[in-house]
């Protein structure tokens, strides 16, 4: 039970289609249907028209490729992963709603074939002012605020996994960052079917598939997108920090942190994250590669996109008035187009009166087309 990394074989199964609901486990598309899912939270939406389901966050689509997609996390059922929006379409000052509404997570499983009687799988998102990796109230306590409302939690009563697991795709999440947060917390791992639909997601004391000590048969799966180097970004979308939660289900330890006394719960430290030993404030490094490597929870998240805002002052003199309509009218007729702009301001294809219209409408303050 000493052994902590346990290597994996996830098998490439994850595809380009966007099926409505569907898992991609190691012997192929399984569907997710809804009932599958057996707790949802809040099943809000905003009313609002979808635009492109893109990827916000990857730490995951290269990682079988480039040889970094094999690592699995043993001894804990449970991980807490910082994902930030730097360096993602959805870095603030994005403006419209960001909605998380699909998400690709790697698991593992020994032993035992997971199935919805024994196992099930879940997801949490955390508000970022709710988590704090040094503990919510200090060195020693958890890392998640107790009693806090998560932004969205996922129960999944997944049919067909084999074991080793792998890629789990699942779509028709409904998870609205609040407009302030530039980061969301994704708590991930193996829930007991007894555990129902838990009242405080910051602590599953009793509630996880495996007690303390585990038999280590379910973890999760760790990798590196980018190939960063240590103290790197290991995602190639959105950013992540080297840290991570890690709670502990290792027989090993006897004292807190990692002990079984804390089985359920993430407990914060003040130290940089550590590499080893029961510090469930944890960063992971790895040399699958032959190069020591900097790695994050293998994780990818899509949601709505807002096309960027059009620049209706296409003569760049600083003011948005009739010289702009008169600028466009002059380089649809074939004129000169010193700033480079593209005349098909519309987006439809064409360069016509229509740019001309949707311009003007623009300037007179409707919305960019
Ligand atoms: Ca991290
Ligand atoms: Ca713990
Ligand atoms: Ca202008
Ligand atoms: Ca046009």
């Amino acid at each position: 039970m000493k052994r902590e990394l346990i290597a994996a074989i996830i098998v490439p199964t994850l595809g380009t289609a966007a099926f409505a609901q569907e898992v991609l486990p190691i012997s192929g598309p399984v569907q997710v249907i809804t009932p599958q899912v057996v707790y949802a939270n809040p099943p809000i939406r905003g009313g609002y028209q979808s635009r492109a389901i893109t990827t916000v966050y990857d730490n995951l689509s290269n990682a079988l490729a480039n040889g970094t997609g094999n690592l699995a996390l043993g001894n804990c059922n449970q991980a807490l992963e910082d994902v930030s929006f730097t360096n993602s379409p959805w870095a603030l000052p994005y403006s419209g709603p960001r909605v998380i509404s699909g998400c690709t997570f790697a698991l593992f499983a020994l032993g035992t074939t997971p199935n919805p009687s024994t196992d099930r799988e879940f997801l949490v998102f955390w508000d970022p002012a709710d988590v704090d990796y040094h503990g919510f109230s200090g060195p020693g306590t958890n890392m998640i605020r107790p009693g806090a409302t998560p932004l969205g939690a996922y129960i999944f009563a997944i049919s067909g996994i084999g074991t080793p697991a792998g890629q789990i795709h699942v779509t028709g999440l409904n998870v609205t960052l609040p407009s302030a947060a530039n980061s969301v917390f994704v708590q991930v791992g193996w829930l007991s079917p007894a555990a129902g639909v838990p009242a405080d997601w910051s602590n599953l004391s009793g509630l996880l598939d495996e007690s303390c000590p585990n038999i280590n048969n379910r973890g999760l799966v760790f990798a590196s997108n980018s190939l960063a180097s240590p103290g790197g970004n290991p995602a190639t979308i959105g950013t992540t920090l080297p840290d991570f939660g890690r709670d502990i289900l290792s027989g090993a330890f006897t004292s807190s942190p990692g002990a079984c006394s804390d089985a359920g719960i993430f407990i914060g430290s003040a130290n940089a994250p550590s590499t080893g030993g029961q510090n469930e404030h944890r960063q992971l490094l790895n040399a699958s590669t032959g190069v020591q490597t900097q790695y994050g929870y293998q994780l990818l998240l899509e949601g709505d996109v807002a096309p960027p805002a059009c620049d209706p002052d296409v003569n760049q003199d600083g003011a948005t008035d009739q010289g702009d309509v008169d600028y466009l009218i002059i380089v649809i007729a074939g004129g000169p187009n010193p700033t480079n702009i593209n005349p098909d301001f519309n987006q439809d294809g064409a360069s016509d009166q229509g740019d001309i219209d949707a311009l003007i409408n623009v300037i007179a303050g409707g919305p960019c087309p």
